[in-house]
């Protein structure tokens, strides 16, 4: 019997909506929640193969939008160390989800077999999970199909954030090897990353209260678990924006998105100067910090923020520790802000290099550093510690105390960062030890470099897929002639820097500017949103101008 046997008939309970092309995105399929059914039930099917192509090793299938509206949904896949899927596959992502017939599903999972020459014979293996949307259950029930269709021997996750799914694939795939990365349970997550936190921040002074946006989504009962498990006042935290029952309240007004967005604090949430609050997104994969100065002034430390105070403290401790030819560098995209880049290359004097749009592409860039720091500027990113530079660490002898406190704290830093992919509350365990550590303020942090005022537009065009661009998304190749015009804005503003790229979650093009002013700054991205609106078939409204 073919083991493709049970798909058509499985297929046939989750047909295919005629109307939508599927594309596999920036971040896996994402759209209205309710039209995905066919195509998270082939996502399980190429989970299933996914996981025989690697040998039987567990694949992830993760169900969630992320920051979007509640109405949305999107899945992705998880590969076997966790990372995001290998590129070469998205594409018969995209094939399957688009297939027109049941038949043709089979076709296509037959011809993917034959290509990737896989053994199926090979049991396969998928963890999968979900986040609060209302169609999780859904498209739960979807997947769940898939991997019957394929005999798949499957883990439940059930409701977990992003990151914690991508931990459990890691924990799963690692477990009998000489480096296990930890317990596959969401206790083993709590106790792995909470042991570490203490044990780097123990005898320090105590913080105060962190109040932690949680979206109104899935991060609010995880971490409420994590500061119950880690249970000391060093994790003092009051969740707000926790409520996941109440429909319509997902990322509303709230998380991290938001507070990025609009450079503003969520609702309910009354900034107390002194006070530290930090914004989660809906599927806890971002994080970012805010407060407010003696003067009620809102002052936002994103992605860029992070980087610069996690570079900075590994750096010092690499130094401490006294290994030698073991480089910190930092990862960011084009969206980071010109002064934090400034400060990485000139006062901290580390590498940096700009990666595409998209975890994977600076999880790859950070890949090749001995130590890597990634952050997308939306507060997405973590840190991963190349195995060359884990050698050299094993390797030394410390001769000191210092050195072997330093040493001993990157270690525990290494327990405490989730390697596997960005992880708001592993990144905020890492953002509390450095300030604990530090005796710091969110204003003292601030204070490193002071960001040029930036701003993000969107234009909707008749087809943002005539937008090509080049140099990590600096520079358009395509429309021909409109970089040239952006090129001469530009140039009209001191400090002035835009770029335009087309969106990979949504149907429209992304205008980034930053100048020396906030005026400036303004004119610039307007004028070149609509240079974007004028000469490349702008749709709807043209983008209003800065008065
Ligand atoms: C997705 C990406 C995020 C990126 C954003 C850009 C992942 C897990 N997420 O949310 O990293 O910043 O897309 O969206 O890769 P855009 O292409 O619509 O601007
Ligand atoms: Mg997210």
């Amino acid at each position: 019997m073919s083991a493709f046997a049970q798909v058509a008939e499985y297929s046939a309970k989750h047909p295919k909506p005629s109307d939508i092309t599927f594309e596999y995105g920036t971040a896996g399929f994402r759209t209205i929640g309710e039209t995905l059914e066919s195509t998270v039930f082939r996502a399980g099917l190429l989970a299933a193969l996914r996981s025989q192509s690697k040998h039987g090793q567990v694949i992830g299938v993760m169900i969630t939008a992320s920051h979007n509206h509640e109405r949305d949904n999107g899945v992705k896949l998880v590969d076997s160390m966790g990372e995001m899927l290998q590129q070469s596959w998205e594409g018969y992502c995209t094939d399957i989800a688009n297939a027109s017939s049941d038949s043709q599903v089979v076709d296509i999972l037959a011809s993917i077999a034959q290509l990737e020459g896989i053994d199926m014979s090979i049991r396969p293996k998928v963890a999968y999970a979900r986040d609060t949307r209302p169609s999780g259950p859904l498209l739960q029930a979807a997947l769940e199909d898939g991997l019957a269709a394929l005999d798949v021997e499957a883990t439940n996750f059930g409701i977990v954030t992003t990151p914690q799914l991508h931990y459990f694939v890691r924990c799963l795939n690692t477990a009998n090897s000489p480096s296990p990365y930890g317990e596959p349970t969401e206790s083993g997550y709590n106790t792995k990353y909470g042991q570490a936190f203490l044990r780097l921040v123990d005898g320090k002074p105590l913080p105060s209260t962190l109040h932690i946006d949680a979206a109104n989504g899935v991060g609010a009962p995880q971490v409420r678990k994590l500061a119950d498990a880690i249970g000391s006042p060093y994790f003092n935290i009051e969740v707000n924006n926790g409520d996941t029952d109440t429909l319509g309240k997902l990322n509303i007004d709230c998380g991290a998105d938001y507070v990025k967005s609009n450079q503003r604090s969520p609702v309910g949430t009354t900034l107390v100067p002194s006070g530290r609050y930090c914004s989660f997104d809906g599927d806890a994969d971002r994080i970012v910090y805010y407060y407010a100065d003696d003067h009620g002034i809102f002052h936002l430390l994103d992605g860029d923020k992070i980087s610069t105070l996690v570079a900075t403290y590994l750096r010092d401790l690499v130094a401490a520790a006294g290994v030698t030819d073991l480089q910190v560098g930092v990862v960011q995209t084009a969206y980071a802000n010109g002064s934090s880049t400034s400060y990485i290359k000139d006062t901290l004097r580390l590498p940096t290099v700009f990666a595409k749009t998209g975890v994977k592409h600076l999880h790859h860039e950070a890949e090749k550093m001995s130590i890597g720091a990634y952050f997308e500027a939306n507060g997405h990113g973590t840190v991963l510690f190349n195995p060359c530079a884990v050698e050299k660490l094993q390797a030394v002898r410390p001769a000191t105390p210092a050195q072997a406190d330093a040493i001993n704290r990157l270690w525990a830093l290494r327990d405490l960062i989730n390697e596997s992919v960005g992880d708001a509350m592993s990144d905020m365990l890492l953002v509390e030890t450095i300030l604990i550590c530090k005796g710091w303020t969110l204003e003292q942090w601030d204070a490193a470099y002071t960001d040029l005022p930036s701003r993000l537009l969107k234009v909707v065009v008749n087809d943002r897929n005539i937008f090509k661009t080049t140099d990590a998304e600096q520079k358009l190749t395509s429309p021909l002639g409109l970089q040239g015009v952006v090129d001469s804005l530009v140039a009209k503003f001191p400090k002035g820097r835009s770029f335009v790229r087309p969106s990979g979650t949504e149907d429209a093009v992304r205008v980034y500017a930053e100048a020396a002013t906030r005026s400036d700054c303004d004119q610039l991205a307007y004028a070149v949103a609509g240079a974007v609106f004028d000469k490349a078939g702008g749709r709807g409204d043209r983008p209003a101008e800065f008065l």
